[in-house]
């Protein structure tokens, strides 16, 4: 028998964390050989619903889940994790500016980067859910500075796997067919969804769709996929998300297919002109557990116009939260 593997979620009694754990802990990331002991984090009042969530767990009798721990302690919530996946944030309400949002969810990041860098274990893998994620991923890895930043990440692979559903969709596709999907830059609107370097059965996307397709519609349409869905559901997506964590953290583990690459927000080490340091989405190849960000790819000037937009919308969340990075 393997020795479990302990995960940590934070928000778990939310929407994401409730699509998620089940999933966790039915073997969904690491195989159905994996066990798995959950760590579920929440706030002292949604602890009463927290409750619920591991009443069912129970229920399920899943033979790969050894154990479940509910706190609203981060001591204890984040002890020995092999993984945390941070979900849970402080969410937008009536009439606050966009900064305070950035500055509110700082101060919890940067708390739970110091609770991860004290309790964890020293390789844990973090991934940053909680939105301004990518923000929220570099202020959590400034306040860990025992830990290797290159295992901090913020979530971009929904975005990435809605651009994979909207082309096989076009294309008339299968999306198991179509590789080197990119997503570049933060997981908010200036995201860009880019299909230039995209292969489906192998030869190039950009022969089966116009270049105006992908500017006029797919762009748009995927950084307004979020707020498409929740005028549709009146909730934000919620198994999607949880869906991508599955295969991001299931990608990290175990690694990506020979040939294809996955998007994922990384430290940027100043590859594609990004300022060193910044949580930005690249296309990333993981092997071993180390992701590598795929180099040399052809960035024209309409790319780079992109880019440089996402990279400075980023350099000015980075300004704002300045005085809470160590
Ligand atoms: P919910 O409001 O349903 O759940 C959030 C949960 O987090 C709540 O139960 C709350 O009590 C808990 N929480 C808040 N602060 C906490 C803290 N400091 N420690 C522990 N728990 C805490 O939101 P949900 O729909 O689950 O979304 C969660 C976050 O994911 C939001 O910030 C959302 O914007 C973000 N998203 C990010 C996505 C991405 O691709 N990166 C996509 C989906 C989602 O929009």
């Amino acid at each position: 028998m393997k020795t479990p593997i302990k995960v940590t979620l934070t928000g778990a009694a939310g929407h994401i964390g409730y699509a998620l754990a089940f999933r966790v802990a039915s073997g969904e990331i690491f195989g159905p050989e994996q066990p798995v002991i959950l760590r579920l984090l929440e706030m002292p009042q949604a602890m009463s619903s927290l409750n619920g969530v591991g009443m069912e767990l129970e229920d399920c009798a899943l033979p790969l889940l050894h154990d479940v721990v509910l706190t609203d302690d981060p001591s204890i919530g984040f002890r020995d994790a092999d993984y945390a996946i941070l979900i849970g944030a402080k969410p937008r309400s009536k009439g606050m500016e966009r900064n305070d949002l950035i500055t509110e969810n700082a101060r919890i990041f940067s708390a739970q980067g110091r609770a991860i860098n004290d309790n964890a274990s020293p390789n844990v893998r973090v991934l940053v859910v909680g939105n301004p994620a990518n923000t929220n991923a570099l202020i959590a890895a400034s306040n860990a500075p025992d830990l290797d930043p290159r295992h901090f990440t913020a979530m971009t692979r929904l975005d990435h796997n809605r651009a994979l559903g909207q082309l096989a969709n076009k294309t008339n596709s299968l999306v198991v067919n179509i590789t080197r999907m990119t997503i570049w830059g933060n997981h908010s609107m200036t995201q860009y969804p880019d299909v230039g370097n995209c292969l489906i059965n192998g030869t190039p996307a950009l022969e089966r769709v116009t270049r105006d397709w992908a500017i006029d519609h797919f762009i748009p349409g995927i950084q307004r996929r979020g707020a498409e869905i929740i005028q549709a559901r009146g909730l934000s997506s919620a198994a999607s998300a949880a869906d991508a964590v599955v295969d991001h953290v299931h990608d990290w583990a175990l690694g990506t297919p020979e040939g294809d690459w996955v998007s994922m927000s990384v430290a940027s080490d100043g590859s594609y002109g990004i300022a060193e340091g910044v949580f930005f989405s690249y296309p990333v190849t993981i092997k071993d557990g180390e992701y590598e960000i795929v180099q040399g790819l052809d960035i024209d000037d309409f790319s780079r116009n992109r880019l440089d937009i996402s990279r400075n919308e980023l350099l000015s969340e980075r300004a704002v939260i300045e005085e809470l990075l160590p």
